[in-house]
């Protein structure tokens, strides 16, 4: 059982650390998870929510959900381990984080390398001429449409949706270099970013997960620290 001092003294002498981040970092700022008790899975389906064929099909129905979603994170801030992740940012040699969070939190609580996987929360993409824009607007009538006349959709990567190819080229370039991974707050059940923990193993990396249960990653991982983000990232520093 690695303690946090190994753990602390890893991440000192690391040429490079990365950190990987799931819906459980954003936990402790009040932006509910998508699996797990209070997960939002629990009261919405993920099929009819998440997935192009959803926004098809009901486009007002996606986007009043999306909408919630925004106001709800609007009203939050960033919580010590965010904070936490910033400083280890400022500390390390070479750096990256790979968050799979939509929320933006990681950024507005001061990280500079940040690959989101999956989008962002506050990013619109037109469906008729693909024009992308950061709006953080709460928007007078549903489902928003483009200048163009077409329907906006989240800027965000839906299931079945491929990710980003520059996106993944940076995700994977950061795990195949990592000396340290810290893999937080993440169920590790959704692919591709599930399977960076282990992609850094073995190409050498120290892998460690944070995470308040025990998930697929732990026959992966070198090491788990059990306890919720906001506590453990504050006692690595
Ligand atoms: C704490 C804590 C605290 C709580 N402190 N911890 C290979 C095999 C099988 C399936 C596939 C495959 N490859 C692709 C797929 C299909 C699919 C997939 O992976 N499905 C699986 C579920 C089976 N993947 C895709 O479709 C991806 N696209 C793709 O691969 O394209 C190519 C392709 C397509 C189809 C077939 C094959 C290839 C796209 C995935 C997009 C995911 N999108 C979402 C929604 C984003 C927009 C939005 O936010 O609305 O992304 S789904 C949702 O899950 C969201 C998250 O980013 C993502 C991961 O969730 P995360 O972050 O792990 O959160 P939770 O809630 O699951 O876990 C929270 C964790 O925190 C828990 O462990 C808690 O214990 C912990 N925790 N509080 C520390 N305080
Ligand atoms: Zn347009």
């Amino acid at each position: 059982m690695a303690t946090i001092d190994s753990v602390r003294e890893s991440i000192a002498g690391a040429d490079s650390l990365v950190v990987l981040t799931g819906a459980g970092v954003s936990a402790e700022s009040g932006v509910p998870t998508f699996r797990g008790t209070d997960g939002l899975w629990r009261k919405h389906n993920a099929t009819e929510l998440a997935t192009p064929e959803a926004f098809e099909k009901d486009p007002l129905l996606v986007w009043e959900w999306y909408a919630w979603r925004r106001d709800l994170i609007r009203g939050v801030s960033p919580n010590p381990g965010h904070h936490a992740i910033v400083e280890l940012e400022k500390r390390a040699k070479e750096f990256s984080l790979i968050t799979q969070n939509v929320d933006g939190l990681h950024s507005m609580a001061g990280s500079i390398n940040v690959v989101e996987m999956h989008g962002s929360i506050w990013k619109v993409r037109c469906t008729a001429c693909g024009v992308e824009s950061v709006d953080r607007e709460v928007f007078g009538e549903l489902p928003p449409r483009c200048a163009c006349g077409g329907l906006l959709r989240p800027g965000v990567v839906w299931f079945g949706e491929s990710l980003d190819a520059d996106v993944i080229g940076k995700a994977f370039g950061a795990a195949k270099g990592a000396s340290v991974m810290l893999v937080v707050g993440t169920s590790s059940v959704v692919q591709p970013a599930a399977s960076l923990g282990a992609v850094a193993r073995d190409a050498g990396a120290y892998v460690v997960e944070i995470n308040i249960e025990e998930t697929p990653m732990h026959g992966v991982a070198d090491a788990h620290l059990t306890g919720r983000a906001g506590e453990v990232l504050p006692a690595l520093l």
